[in-house]
Protein backbone atom coordinates (compact mmCIF):
# COMPACT_ATOMS: atom_id res chain seq x y z
CA UNK A 1 0.00 0.00 0.00
CA UNK A 2 2.48 1.90 0.98
CA UNK A 3 4.58 1.48 -2.67
CA UNK A 4 1.58 2.91 -4.38
CA UNK A 5 0.90 5.69 -2.44
CA UNK A 6 4.11 7.05 -3.02
CA UNK A 7 4.47 5.95 -6.56
CA UNK A 8 1.05 7.83 -7.19
CA UNK A 9 2.11 11.47 -5.37
CA UNK A 10 5.83 11.12 -7.37
CA UNK A 11 3.91 10.89 -10.44
CA UNK A 12 1.15 13.44 -9.48
CA UNK A 13 4.27 15.51 -8.28
CA UNK A 14 6.40 14.86 -11.73
CA UNK A 15 3.55 16.33 -13.98
CA UNK A 16 3.20 19.65 -11.90
CA UNK A 17 5.39 22.87 -12.04
CA UNK A 18 7.79 23.04 -9.09
CA UNK A 19 5.88 26.33 -7.41
CA UNK A 20 2.39 24.99 -7.28
CA UNK A 21 3.80 21.94 -5.16
CA UNK A 22 5.56 24.19 -2.54
CA UNK A 23 2.07 26.26 -2.61
CA UNK A 24 0.14 25.53 0.24
CA UNK A 25 -3.53 24.34 -0.85
CA UNK A 26 -6.04 26.53 -0.37
CA UNK A 27 -8.34 24.52 1.67
CA UNK A 28 -4.92 23.92 4.10
CA UNK A 29 -5.45 24.43 8.04
CA UNK A 30 -3.87 27.94 9.29
CA UNK A 31 -2.98 25.68 12.56
CA UNK A 32 -2.14 22.03 12.68
CA UNK A 33 -2.30 20.76 15.59
CA UNK A 34 -1.16 17.23 17.11
CA UNK A 35 -2.97 15.67 19.84
CA UNK A 36 -1.33 12.65 22.17
CA UNK A 37 -2.88 10.34 23.89
CA UNK A 38 -1.80 6.81 25.68
CA UNK A 39 -5.41 4.67 25.26
CA UNK A 40 -5.91 1.85 22.50
CA UNK A 41 -8.54 3.38 19.89
CA UNK A 42 -11.28 1.17 21.08
CA UNK A 43 -11.02 3.51 24.04
CA UNK A 44 -13.95 6.33 24.53
CA UNK A 45 -11.59 8.88 25.04
CA UNK A 46 -9.87 8.54 21.16
CA UNK A 47 -13.43 7.97 19.96
CA UNK A 48 -14.66 11.23 22.04
CA UNK A 49 -11.75 13.34 21.09
CA UNK A 50 -11.39 11.81 17.46
CA UNK A 51 -15.11 12.98 16.92
CA UNK A 52 -14.19 16.76 18.66
CA UNK A 53 -11.41 17.01 15.83
CA UNK A 54 -13.69 16.50 13.29
CA UNK A 55 -16.83 19.22 14.59
CA UNK A 56 -13.65 21.28 15.50
CA UNK A 57 -12.41 21.68 12.10
CA UNK A 58 -15.84 22.36 10.60
CA UNK A 59 -16.84 25.00 13.07
CA UNK A 60 -13.26 26.66 12.31
CA UNK A 61 -13.79 26.43 8.81
CA UNK A 62 -11.10 23.79 8.53
CA UNK A 63 -8.92 26.64 10.44
CA UNK A 64 -7.90 24.20 12.83
CA UNK A 65 -7.28 20.85 12.50
CA UNK A 66 -6.14 18.33 15.13
CA UNK A 67 -4.43 14.86 14.87
CA UNK A 68 -4.98 12.29 17.12
CA UNK A 69 -2.70 10.35 17.79
CA UNK A 70 -3.51 7.32 20.21
CA UNK A 71 -1.62 4.33 22.34
CA UNK A 72 1.53 6.54 23.00
CA UNK A 73 2.33 6.74 19.25
CA UNK A 74 4.71 9.65 19.55
CA UNK A 75 6.25 8.58 22.61
CA UNK A 76 5.50 7.33 26.37
CA UNK A 77 3.78 9.28 28.65
CA UNK A 78 7.08 10.75 30.03
CA UNK A 79 8.41 11.16 26.36
CA UNK A 80 5.09 13.06 25.74
CA UNK A 81 4.95 15.37 28.34
CA UNK A 82 8.68 16.53 27.43
CA UNK A 83 7.27 17.03 23.74
CA UNK A 84 4.31 18.80 24.96
CA UNK A 85 6.50 21.21 27.17
CA UNK A 86 8.43 22.11 24.02
CA UNK A 87 5.97 22.63 21.67
CA UNK A 88 6.46 19.33 19.60
CA UNK A 89 3.20 18.58 20.26
CA UNK A 90 0.41 20.96 20.88
CA UNK A 91 -1.63 18.65 23.13
CA UNK A 92 -2.16 15.66 25.26
CA UNK A 93 -4.10 14.13 27.76
CA UNK A 94 -2.26 12.86 30.85
CA UNK A 95 -3.06 11.52 34.34
CA UNK A 96 -2.25 14.36 36.90
CA UNK A 97 -0.68 11.89 38.85
CA UNK A 98 2.34 11.41 36.36
CA UNK A 99 1.92 15.17 36.12
CA UNK A 100 2.98 15.40 39.02
CA UNK A 101 6.34 15.03 38.01
CA UNK A 102 6.34 18.42 36.88
CA UNK A 103 3.29 19.99 38.80
CA UNK A 104 3.64 18.11 42.77
CA UNK A 105 -0.51 19.36 43.49
CA UNK A 106 -1.80 17.42 40.04
CA UNK A 107 -2.01 14.23 41.89
CA UNK A 108 -3.92 15.26 44.68
CA UNK A 109 -6.81 13.10 43.50
CA UNK A 110 -5.15 10.00 43.51
CA UNK A 111 -4.80 10.54 47.59
CA UNK A 112 -6.31 6.55 48.09
CA UNK A 113 -10.00 6.43 48.51
CA UNK A 114 -10.47 9.47 48.87
CA UNK A 115 -13.69 9.67 46.49
CA UNK A 116 -16.59 7.33 47.24
CA UNK A 117 -18.61 8.15 44.09
CA UNK A 118 -18.52 9.93 40.74
CA UNK A 119 -20.96 12.23 41.81
CA UNK A 120 -17.88 13.70 44.93
CA UNK A 121 -15.71 13.35 41.73
CA UNK A 122 -16.61 15.55 39.46
CA UNK A 123 -17.72 18.12 42.15
CA UNK A 124 -14.44 18.23 43.21
CA UNK A 125 -12.25 18.06 39.97
CA UNK A 126 -14.80 20.46 38.10
CA UNK A 127 -15.07 23.09 41.20
CA UNK A 128 -12.48 23.98 43.44
CA UNK A 129 -9.84 21.57 43.48
CA UNK A 130 -9.66 21.27 39.30
CA UNK A 131 -9.30 25.28 39.80
CA UNK A 132 -6.47 24.90 42.60
CA UNK A 133 -4.57 22.05 40.31
CA UNK A 134 -5.08 23.95 37.09
CA UNK A 135 -3.88 26.79 38.48
CA UNK A 136 -0.62 25.33 39.52
CA UNK A 137 -0.66 23.85 36.01
CA UNK A 138 -0.97 26.82 34.23
CA UNK A 139 2.37 28.39 36.26
CA UNK A 140 4.78 25.40 34.67
CA UNK A 141 3.77 27.00 31.55
CA UNK A 142 0.95 24.71 30.01
CA UNK A 143 -2.63 25.21 29.93
CA UNK A 144 -5.04 22.50 31.11
CA UNK A 145 -8.67 22.48 29.74
CA UNK A 146 -11.55 22.97 32.44
CA UNK A 147 -13.18 19.50 32.17
CA UNK A 148 -11.12 16.41 32.61
CA UNK A 149 -11.75 13.37 31.06
CA UNK A 150 -12.78 10.13 33.04
CA UNK A 151 -9.80 7.27 33.45
CA UNK A 152 -11.91 5.94 36.11
CA UNK A 153 -11.29 3.82 39.47
CA UNK A 154 -8.77 2.20 39.35
CA UNK A 155 -8.51 -2.24 40.49
CA UNK A 156 -5.74 -4.05 41.07
CA UNK A 157 -5.08 -7.60 38.37
CA UNK A 158 -3.00 -10.77 38.68
CA UNK A 159 -1.03 -13.53 37.08
CA UNK A 160 -0.20 -15.27 39.75
CA UNK A 161 -2.53 -15.03 43.20
CA UNK A 162 -6.11 -13.36 43.78
CA UNK A 163 -5.18 -9.79 45.73
CA UNK A 164 -8.37 -10.09 48.59
CA UNK A 165 -6.85 -8.40 51.33
CA UNK A 166 -3.95 -5.94 52.31
CA UNK A 167 -1.96 -8.52 53.17
CA UNK A 168 -1.55 -10.38 49.46
CA UNK A 169 0.28 -6.90 48.50
CA UNK A 170 2.90 -7.98 50.51
CA UNK A 171 6.15 -8.51 48.04
CA UNK A 172 3.24 -8.48 45.34
CA UNK A 173 5.35 -6.96 41.96
CA UNK A 174 3.02 -4.73 40.53
CA UNK A 175 3.49 -2.07 37.87
CA UNK A 176 2.64 1.37 38.94
CA UNK A 177 3.17 4.40 36.22
CA UNK A 178 5.18 6.47 36.25
CA UNK A 179 4.79 8.88 39.66
CA UNK A 180 5.20 9.19 43.29
CA UNK A 181 2.05 8.86 44.58
CA UNK A 182 1.74 5.88 43.08
CA UNK A 183 4.61 4.12 44.40
CA UNK A 184 4.90 5.82 47.76
CA UNK A 185 0.91 4.11 48.24
CA UNK A 186 1.92 0.62 47.05
CA UNK A 187 4.85 0.60 48.77
CA UNK A 188 2.80 2.11 51.93
CA UNK A 189 0.72 -1.58 51.24
CA UNK A 190 4.41 -3.00 51.59
CA UNK A 191 4.21 -4.58 47.93
CA UNK A 192 7.48 -4.24 45.39
CA UNK A 193 6.20 -1.32 42.77
CA UNK A 194 8.16 -0.76 39.31
CA UNK A 195 7.56 2.15 37.27
CA UNK A 196 6.71 1.48 34.00
CA UNK A 197 5.42 4.16 31.31
CA UNK A 198 1.48 2.60 30.40
CA UNK A 199 3.25 2.16 26.57
CA UNK A 200 5.10 -0.97 27.98
CA UNK A 201 2.66 -2.53 30.21
CA UNK A 202 1.39 -5.56 28.19
CA UNK A 203 4.88 -6.57 27.42
CA UNK A 204 5.56 -6.37 30.90
CA UNK A 205 3.19 -8.60 32.00
CA UNK A 206 3.77 -10.94 29.25
CA UNK A 207 7.21 -11.26 29.71
CA UNK A 208 6.33 -11.01 33.84
CA UNK A 209 8.99 -8.37 34.78
CA UNK A 210 5.63 -7.69 36.98
CA UNK A 211 2.86 -9.83 38.21
CA UNK A 212 0.30 -7.78 38.12
CA UNK A 213 -1.00 -4.10 37.65
CA UNK A 214 -3.49 -1.82 38.59
CA UNK A 215 -5.80 0.09 36.29
CA UNK A 216 -9.71 0.84 35.40
CA UNK A 217 -11.95 -1.49 33.42
CA UNK A 218 -11.74 0.60 30.37
CA UNK A 219 -7.94 0.38 30.19
CA UNK A 220 -7.93 -3.10 30.89
CA UNK A 221 -10.39 -4.00 28.35
CA UNK A 222 -8.79 -1.64 25.47
CA UNK A 223 -5.52 -2.15 26.48
CA UNK A 224 -5.91 -6.16 26.31
CA UNK A 225 -4.40 -7.01 30.00
CA UNK A 226 -7.01 -9.73 30.25
CA UNK A 227 -4.91 -11.60 28.08
CA UNK A 228 -2.25 -11.26 29.84
CA UNK A 229 -3.67 -11.30 33.84
CA UNK A 230 -6.04 -13.82 35.44
CA UNK A 231 -7.69 -11.98 38.53
CA UNK A 232 -9.00 -8.87 39.22
CA UNK A 233 -9.97 -7.46 42.31
CA UNK A 234 -12.04 -4.73 42.78
CA UNK A 235 -10.50 -2.48 45.02
CA UNK A 236 -11.27 1.18 43.66
CA UNK A 237 -8.38 2.27 45.57
CA UNK A 238 -7.84 5.38 43.84
CA UNK A 239 -9.80 7.53 41.61
CA UNK A 240 -7.72 8.88 38.60
CA UNK A 241 -8.76 11.40 35.95
CA UNK A 242 -7.18 12.42 32.31
CA UNK A 243 -6.36 16.26 32.04
CA UNK A 244 -6.30 17.91 28.52
CA UNK A 245 -3.25 19.97 28.72
CA UNK A 246 -2.33 22.16 25.83
CA UNK A 247 0.92 23.85 25.07
CA UNK A 248 0.91 27.30 26.33
CA UNK A 249 2.15 29.42 23.06
CA UNK A 250 -0.13 26.96 20.80
CA UNK A 251 -3.23 27.83 22.85
CA UNK A 252 -2.25 31.39 22.56
CA UNK A 253 -1.95 31.62 18.96
CA UNK A 254 -5.37 30.73 18.12
CA UNK A 255 -7.35 33.07 17.17
CA UNK A 256 -9.91 34.01 19.85
CA UNK A 257 -13.09 32.42 18.70
CA UNK A 258 -11.50 29.85 17.14
CA UNK A 259 -9.85 29.08 20.76
CA UNK A 260 -13.11 29.29 22.04
CA UNK A 261 -14.72 26.75 19.78
CA UNK A 262 -11.58 24.11 20.44
CA UNK A 263 -12.01 24.59 24.29
CA UNK A 264 -15.98 24.28 23.83
CA UNK A 265 -15.97 21.41 22.06
CA UNK A 266 -13.15 19.77 23.91
CA UNK A 267 -14.44 20.17 26.97
CA UNK A 268 -18.11 18.50 26.18
CA UNK A 269 -16.10 15.91 24.28
CA UNK A 270 -14.71 15.19 27.65
CA UNK A 271 -18.06 15.21 29.80
CA UNK A 272 -19.42 12.40 26.95
CA UNK A 273 -16.99 10.69 27.56
CA UNK A 274 -17.34 10.35 31.59
CA UNK A 275 -20.48 8.94 30.88
CA UNK A 276 -19.23 6.42 28.38
CA UNK A 277 -16.43 5.28 31.14
CA UNK A 278 -19.23 5.42 33.65
CA UNK A 279 -21.40 2.84 31.52
CA UNK A 280 -18.45 0.46 30.74
CA UNK A 281 -17.69 0.29 34.58
CA UNK A 282 -20.88 -2.32 34.27
CA UNK A 283 -21.28 -3.52 31.06
CA UNK A 284 -17.11 -4.70 30.79
CA UNK A 285 -17.76 -7.01 34.39
CA UNK A 286 -19.80 -8.89 32.71
CA UNK A 287 -17.80 -9.35 29.15
CA UNK A 288 -14.02 -9.62 31.22
CA UNK A 289 -15.44 -12.18 33.30
CA UNK A 290 -17.21 -13.69 30.71
CA UNK A 291 -13.70 -13.77 28.80
CA UNK A 292 -12.06 -15.61 31.73
CA UNK A 293 -10.73 -12.62 34.25
CA UNK A 294 -11.54 -14.06 37.70
CA UNK A 295 -13.33 -10.98 39.41
CA UNK A 296 -13.13 -11.00 43.28
CA UNK A 297 -14.65 -8.20 45.55
CA UNK A 298 -12.11 -6.41 48.77
CA UNK A 299 -13.14 -4.57 51.51
CA UNK A 300 -11.85 -0.68 51.06
CA UNK A 301 -12.23 -0.48 54.45
CA UNK A 302 -9.36 -3.01 55.33
CA UNK A 303 -6.98 -1.30 52.96
CA UNK A 304 -7.80 2.12 54.12
CA UNK A 305 -7.02 0.95 57.16
CA UNK A 306 -3.27 -0.49 56.02
CA UNK A 307 -2.64 2.99 54.34
CA UNK A 308 -3.72 4.90 57.45
CA UNK A 309 -1.88 2.45 59.65
CA UNK A 310 1.42 2.91 57.47
CA UNK A 311 1.21 7.02 57.52
CA UNK A 312 0.31 7.26 53.73
CA UNK A 313 -2.52 10.01 54.31
CA UNK A 314 -0.10 12.17 57.25
CA UNK A 315 2.87 11.91 54.69
CA UNK A 316 0.94 13.10 51.99
CA UNK A 317 -1.39 15.84 53.74
CA UNK A 318 2.91 17.51 54.26
CA UNK A 319 3.79 16.79 50.87
CA UNK A 320 0.82 18.43 49.50
CA UNK A 321 0.60 20.97 52.05
CA UNK A 322 -2.28 22.58 54.32
CA UNK A 323 -4.35 25.00 51.42
CA UNK A 324 -4.63 21.52 48.88
CA UNK A 325 -5.47 18.93 51.36
CA UNK A 326 -8.09 21.21 52.95
CA UNK A 327 -9.45 21.85 49.31
CA UNK A 328 -9.59 18.01 49.05
CA UNK A 329 -11.12 17.24 52.17
CA UNK A 330 -13.68 20.01 52.09
CA UNK A 331 -14.88 18.12 48.63
CA UNK A 332 -14.70 14.70 50.28
CA UNK A 333 -14.80 14.58 53.66
CA UNK A 334 -12.16 13.84 56.47
CA UNK A 335 -9.35 11.86 55.22
CA UNK A 336 -6.88 11.93 58.08
O1 LIG B 1 -0.69 4.28 32.67
C1 LIG B 1 -1.80 3.91 33.07
O2 LIG B 1 -1.95 2.94 33.79
C2 LIG B 1 -3.02 4.69 32.67
C3 LIG B 1 -3.42 4.32 31.27
O3 LIG B 1 -4.08 4.39 33.52
C4 LIG B 1 -2.71 6.12 32.81
O4 LIG B 1 -2.64 6.85 31.88
C5 LIG B 1 -2.44 6.60 34.17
Amino acid sequence: MLKITRRAALTAGAALPLVAINRRPAHAAEFTYKMAHNTATSHPLHIRASAAVEKIKELTGGRVEIQVFPNSQLGSDTDTLSQLRSGAVEMFTLSGLILSTLVPVAAINGIGFAFKDYATVWAAMDGKLGALVRGEIAKRGLYAFENQWDNGYRQITSATKPIKTPDDLKGFKIRVPVSPLWTGMFTAFGASPTSINFAEVYSALQTHIVDGQENPLAIINSGKLYEVQKYLSVTNHMWDGFWLLGNAKAMAALPPADRAIVEREMNAAGKLERADIEALNISLKTKLSDGGLIFGDTDPAAFRAALKQAGFYSEWRTKFGDVAWETLEGAVGQLS
